[in-house]
């Protein structure tokens, strides 16, 4: 893999943030070589990305609620009905009472659209699935390093001698990097430390796995750095020179009884401190780090960890955000974020608000606003809102109480390529093409900025979201929205968002390219961030105590299993086949506690519902936790108990 190869062939595939380069021939997909798939690589998945557009239940027409049925309407009458019934939400209750919901499977043009519209209108009501989806490892990065972005390239990974993934699944999640930069490095004889409760296809090329309870990754690392200073693997260097906070953080671990640390996890003292001497003596340490590990604690551990052993801003080091949608990255970056403003600025900065008024003749608001826009959670004075390729109805952790909240709203507008579970409580459905069918630009988890083709036409009466958010800016805001195009919104994307400053749209066609730009002006982006310093105030990063959870862990001692779910999918036609892989993953020694053998049916329960699958026994799962596919959990990590019972049907 090399670094910022050339590739802008075909099109980025639309289902994950890697963002492989496709097309279509002779009715087959095929890769094409991109930087982020060398060789044009593709995975099972890429293979099925025309899928949707050649679905036959996708949407054709414009659809608006008549006498309570949702019926085929022309787009003049349906763009009327959507701007209908968000005036009649803004005369009635103002702007503050307007939700924008977009789209990290959109384009960066479509996300800047959005949120502009959110703001020209008057409210930071605007979020993010992805946000959400990676939330507490990018805010950790933003606010420690700088940029809420993983830090090296993809191609980079290749340089580590140690990788520690955390709390992921890269060999089935994002299976062209994972082959084109993951094996290849072990290949040539890098460790994989894998940390999982339960073992999956990442843990076969793993050199060690460390199984801890659930929740207790800030604990297992947390030890791991007070043996990492016990055994003089700090790099006092680094630490002086490009940090704050050491000797505060160095009482706080001193005061860390590793003993009671390792036990409260679950996991041997033993084998901590021989995951410490892995990391502490490779080189180059990089960490990948997955849904499973996105809370703050573990996001604070792993940086102070990478900080302790001067593993950033050099090659083969880093912290790897393994971002799930397609354009996870860009929506954020676009500004889709209810406390910032394109370019990761914060709302509250004048300068910014500044820039970005001198562009739209409009100052956003300067108070944040909720996260989810105060639509998911139930913020009572959110009366109308726009819904941009998100499927909040099931996608969310509540998912029953925003399917409720999306029943009560005034108006919903939904602009979707197929009928949801949140299209049906829409007022206004909007036939969106999907992502080979569209033109614009889409970020990937490495940061790198490609262009897309339209590979096909939408099918009947479908558009781009662009045209869509368009037509609906022109209406509502003012004609200023109707010039606009994809080429036109990138440029003004660079304009008010810093790190994309120096990329050009027509450039891109040619060679991808990756944020930030340097200050030099060239287009070649940093692969490695903070090579001299950190995008921080002072140039440092500050190390900080850790706020580990008063109660971590499992509570098998009480006979409760706990629940840890995974394969979290979602539901866009061709981007997941349907899984038989649906068995509850139980140890053999809680299988005999419960009386329950492989193969037969179970009940799993807690306090939110109960669900019926098949038991699987297995050691693959760690002892007092069981293992569910997302699709089967759900109505269980709904508002539930993380702890669940166990027992066998008849
Ligand atoms: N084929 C396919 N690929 C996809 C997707 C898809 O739908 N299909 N979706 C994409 C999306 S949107 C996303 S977000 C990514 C998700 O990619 P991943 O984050 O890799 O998702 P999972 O496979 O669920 O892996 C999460 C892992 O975390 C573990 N885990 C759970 N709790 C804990 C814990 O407390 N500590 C630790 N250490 N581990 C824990 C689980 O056991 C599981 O193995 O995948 C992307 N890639
Ligand atoms: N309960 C539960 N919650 C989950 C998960 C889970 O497995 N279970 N998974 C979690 C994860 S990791 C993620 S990332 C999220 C995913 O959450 P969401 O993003 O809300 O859901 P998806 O089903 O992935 O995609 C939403 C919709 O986008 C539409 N779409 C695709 N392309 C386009 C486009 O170009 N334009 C428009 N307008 N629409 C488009 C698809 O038809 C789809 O219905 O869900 C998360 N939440
Ligand atoms: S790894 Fe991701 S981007 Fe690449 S082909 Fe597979 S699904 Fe598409
Ligand atoms: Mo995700």
């Amino acid at each position: 893999m090399r670094d910022d190869p050339p590739g802008t062939d075909g099109t980025v595939c639309p289902f994950c943030a890697v963002g492989c380069r496709l097309d279509r021939e002779d009715g087959r997909v095929q890769g094409r070589d991109g930087p982020a798939n060398p060789n044009g690589r593709l995975c099972e998945k890429g293979l099925r990305a025309f899928d949707p557009a050649t679905d036959e239940d996708r949407l054709t027409s414009p659809l608006v609620r008549e006498a309570g049925d949702l019926v085929p309407a022309s787009w003049e009458r349906a763009i009327d009905a959507a701007v209908d019934g968000i005036e009649t939400v803004l005369a009635e209750h103002g702007p503050e009472a307007l939700a924008f919901l977009g789209a990290p499977r959109c384009t960066n043009e479509e996300n800047y659209l959005l949120q502009k519209l959110a703001r020209t209108l008057g409210t930071n009501r605007v979020d993010n699935r992805a946000r959400r989806c990676h939330a507490a490892m990018a805010r950790a990065l933003g606010d420690r390093l700088g940029w809420p972005a993983t830090t090296n390239s993809l191609a980079d990974l290749r340089r580590a001698d140690a990788i520690l993934v955390v709390g992921a699944n890269p060999a089935v999640r994002q299976p062209v990097a994972f082959d084109a930069a993951v094996r290849p490095a072990v290949a040539d004889g890098a460790t994989l430390i894998h940390v999982d409760p339960h073992q999956n296809e990442t843990t076969r090329l793993a050199t060690r796995h460390v199984a801890p309870r659930p929740g207790t990754d800030a604990l297992v690392l947390s030890c791991c750095c007070a043996h990492l200073v016990a055994a003089g693997h700090v790099d006092d260097a680094f630490v002086h020179e490009r940090t704050t906070g050491v000797d505060r953080y160095r009482t706080w671990l001193d005061d860390l009884d590793v003993a009671a640390g390792a036990e409260r996890a679950g996991v041997e003292g033993d084998t901590i401190e021989a995951v410490a001497a892995d990391l502490g003596t490779a080189d180059r340490l990089a960490v990948l780090a997955g849904t499973g590990a996105d809370r703050a604690p573990t996001a604070d551990a792993l940086l102070n960890l990478l900080l302790l052993t001067g593993n950033l801003g050099r090659p083969g080091t880093g912290l790897h955000v393994l971002r799930g949608l397609a354009n996870e990255q860009g929506a954020t970056d676009a500004g889709c974020v209810p406390d910032r403003l394109p370019g990761h600025q914060p709302v509250t900065d004048a300068d910014a608000r500044a820039t970005v008024a001198a562009e739209w003749g409009d100052e956003p608001p300067p108070t944040p606003a909720p996260d989810g826009a105060g639509l998911l959670s139930g913020d009572e004075d959110v009366h109308g809102a726009v819904v941009v390729g998100e499927n909040p109805a099931v996608s969310k952790r509540d998912a029953d109480g925003t399917a409720r909240r999306l029943a009560d709203l005034s108006v919903l507008v939904v602009a979707e390529c197929f009928h949801t579970e949140t299209t049906r409580h829409a007022d206004v459905v909007l036939p969106a093409a999907v992502g080979v069918e569209k033109a614009g630009t889409v970020t990937n988890l490495d940061r790198q900025v490609q262009r897309l083709r339209p590979r096909v036409d939408p099918p009947g009466d479908a558009r781009p979201d662009f045209e869509i958010l368009r037509a609906l800016g022109r209406r509502l805001v003012d004609d200023a929205f109707a010039d606009a195009d994809p080429a036109a919104t990138f440029a003004e994307l660079t304009r008010v968002a810093p790190p994309y400053a120096d990329l050009r749209y027509d450039d891109l066609a040619d060679r991808p390219g990756r944020w930030p730009t340097d200050a030099s002006g060239t287009r070649s982006g940093a692969d490695v961030l903070y090579r001299d310093s950190f995008a921080t105030g002072d140039g440092r990063a500050p190390f900080v105590t850790v706020d580990l959870p008063a109660r971590p862990g499992d509570q098998a001692d009480d006979g409760g299993l706990h629940l840890v779910v995974g394969d979290r999918a979602g539901r866009f036609a061709g981007d997941e086949p349907a899984t038989d892989d649906e068995a509850l993953v139980v140890h053999p020694e809680d299988a005999a506690a419960h009386d329950v053998v492989d193969g037969a049916p179970v009940v799993v329960s807690n306090d939110a519902a109960s669900v019926e699958t098949t038991a699987r026994v297995s050691p693959s799962i760690r002892r007092g936790t069981v293992y569910l596919h997302a699709s089967v959990a759900d109505p269980l990590v709904r508002g539930g108990d993380a702890v669940v019972d166990l027992s066998h049907t008849d």
